[in-house]
């Protein structure tokens, strides 16, 4: 069933490796459905994590580090990392913002989603809802994932607060990218209610024309190789 975030797969199209249910590719296939007309090409191959397939030699040809997302680009350039890749796709579009202090405020909200959101939101949600089983194993992580966690999402919640968006020039790459895992930190246990600047900004991203949730990435399946 289509969920309305499959490129058509016209020759010259992008590929895009995700999985369902991650945070990190939710940003890149978000900004495909956001970046407005003039869309580009890209089909979304899902690649099977939990069953070990981006450890695989098939995935491994593709992207040596073993991990989604991953983009082959229709010229077969190879490009990793979630923040990277949604950057590149939101290129030309209104989610790049126009000034050069402000691209540099949302490069500095793509660095803070790395070092200091999802290192610690995406394990606790990982351990608690997407692999529970192991979540016994990795109880004596948590307490760090807990406290850092915090620290991030008050930080964020301190800029929101008076603000709409990330970035002064508005809604855009910024958001998407530290949408990805604060909107489901509550999934890895993080109380968001303690953050109403948070929970308001989240409210307005989800107001955003084309927003989709990630509940709509394709589900998984077994990778079969592309042609790159
Ligand atoms: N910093 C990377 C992190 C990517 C990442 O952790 N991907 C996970 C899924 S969310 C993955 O591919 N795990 C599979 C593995 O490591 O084997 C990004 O933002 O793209």
């Amino acid at each position: 069933m289509s969920t309305g975030f499959e490129g058509r797969a016209p020759t010259g199209a992008h590929t895009l490796y995700i999985t369902a249910g991650s945070g990190n590719s939710y940003k890149p296939v978000q900004v495909l459905a956001q970046r407005g007309p003039g869309g580009i090409p890209c089909r979304l191959r899902p690649v099977n994590v939990l069953d070990g397939e981006t450890r695989r030699p098939g995935f491994l040809a593709i992207n040596p580090r073993g991990q989604v997302p991953f983009l082959v680009t229709a010229e077969g350039e190879r490009l990793g990392e979630s923040n990277a890749i949604a950057w590149f796709l939101a290129e030309g579009s209104a989610l790049i913002p126009a000034s050069p202090l402000h691209r540099a405020q949302a490069i500095q909200w793509l660095i803070f989603e790395q070092t200091l959101l999802e290192p610690r939101i995406s394990p606790a949600r990982f351990f608690s809802t997407i692999a529970p089983e192991l979540r016994e194993a990795n109880a004596a992580r948590f307490p760090g994932w807990i406290e850092a966690g915090h620290a991030g999402l008050a930080l964020l919640d301190a800029h929101l607060t008076g603000r709409e968006f990330l970035c002064d020039s508005g809604y855009g790459i910024a958001d998407i990218a530290v949408f990805g895992y604060t909107h489901l930190a509550r999934e890895g246990g993080f109380d968001l209610d303690r953050y109403p600047g948070v929970c308001r900004w989240i409210d307005r991203v989800q107001a955003q024309p084309g927003h989709r949730p990630v509940a709509d990435l394709p589900t998984v399946e077994p990778i079969r190789p592309v042609a790159a």
